[in-house]
């Protein structure tokens, strides 16, 4: 018995030495691809999905140059986890941008898919114009980066992990040779299987595998999309003036000036996907008038719209300017000092 007693505190004084050391290689290793994550990127995995939304590890953690800096990255069977530490939690891990990589890298434009107008009972993103609805909805609201430290996914969580919709659900031919309904999105491609029982019968798509078998260039890596700021519910009146302007969010497009002399007016696309402008309004205060706008903006984008003939910005007057979404949503708003 006393014997046992020994045995036992030898036990609890290795385990004590041995800890330190576990949790500098806390690795933890899956046969089925012979490889191991260990450190941020194992945190990164298992509090934001694990396997269902990354996959295995299919290689080492490495480095790979980006933008002539090393960073480390890994990369998995559905994604490609990469360490950032000059930024703050959780953006300290970045996701690769595979939804829209994969697609480009068979030479198509994800940004082209056919657009939807907005569906009842779906979930319509007017920044890309597509709706995501059903089993994929579900899907998407169930899985997030944590970041609120609350319980559950918000959609800012959702948004934050698999990016914006850049298709509706579509027939793809995928490796099996097999036709499937996808939806393409930012960092995922979800896939209706039903043959699988629920929850197996939505999988999202091997992009970490189909990339690298490819053999395609190396990805560009971008940030997860910041949260989008939520646009305020319409109140766009014939360019009267707005009630609320403080609700305007100054995104995804924001009045970067208006020079009221030139009868000119510049915007930007502060989101990192295009903007269609069709339908949306530019409005003079003063005087009620719109100021003619439209196209697409590209990520980025900034454009200079001319005014229509004549002169409706006031020059001796405060004129303030107002931006509207095709909704009728308040998007930007620019006071005139
Ligand atoms: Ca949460
Ligand atoms: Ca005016
Ligand atoms: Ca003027």
């Amino acid at each position: 018995m006393k014997r046992c007693v020994i045995w036992l505190i030898v036990l609890a004084l290795s385990l004590v030495v041995a800890l330190p050391a576990f949790a500098q290689t806390d690795q933890r290793c899956f046969p089925e691809t012979g490889q191991c994550i260990v450190g941020r990127i194992r945190e990164f995995w298992e509090q934001n999905g694990g396997l269902p939304v990354f996959g295995f590890p299919t290689g080492p953690q490495q480095a790979i140059q980006i933008e002539g800096k090393p960073f480390q990255a890994q990369l998995f069977e559905r994604n490609r986890l990469e360490l950032h530490p000059e930024n703050s939690r959780p953006y300290d891990v970045l996701l690769g941008r595979l939804g829209a990589d994969r697609p480009a890298q068979q030479g198509r434009d994800p940004f082209t898919f056919p657009k939807s107008g907005q569906q009842s009972g779906c979930r319509y993103f007017p920044e890309t114009q597509h709706n995501v609805c059903g089993d994929i909805l579900n899907a998407w609201h169930a899985n997030g980066l944590e970041f609120d430290g609350k319980r559950g996914k918000s959609e800012a969580e959702n948004l934050a992990l698999f990016g914006l919709p850049l298709s509706d659900p579509q027939t793809e031919t995928l490796s099996d040779g097999k036709p499937y309904t996808v939806q393409w999105f930012e960092r995922a491609r979800f896939e209706l299987h039903p043959e699988n029982q629920p929850p197996y019968n939505i999988l999202l798509g091997l992009l970490g595998n189909e990339i690298r078998d490819a053999g395609g260039p190396p990805q560009t890596i971008v940030p997860p999309a910041p949260t989008p700021k939520p646009l305020p519910p319409p109140s766009y009146s014939a360019c009267q003036a707005d009630p609320d302007p403080s609700s305007a969010p100054n995104e995804p497009v924001r009045i970067v000036s208006i020079d009221k002399r030139q009868e000119t007016v510049t915007l930007q696309n502060v989101s990192g996907v295009p903007i269609d402008l069709t339908g949306w309004h530019m409005c003079s205060v003063k005087g009620n008038q719109e100021h003619p706008i439209g196209g697409v903006l590209a990520p980025n984008e900034t454009k200079i719209f001319p005014g229509p003939p004549g002169n409706i910005w006031a020059n001796g007057d405060l004129d303030d300017g107002e931006l509207y979404n095709s909704e009728g949503r308040l998007v930007s708003y620019w006071v005139d000092r």
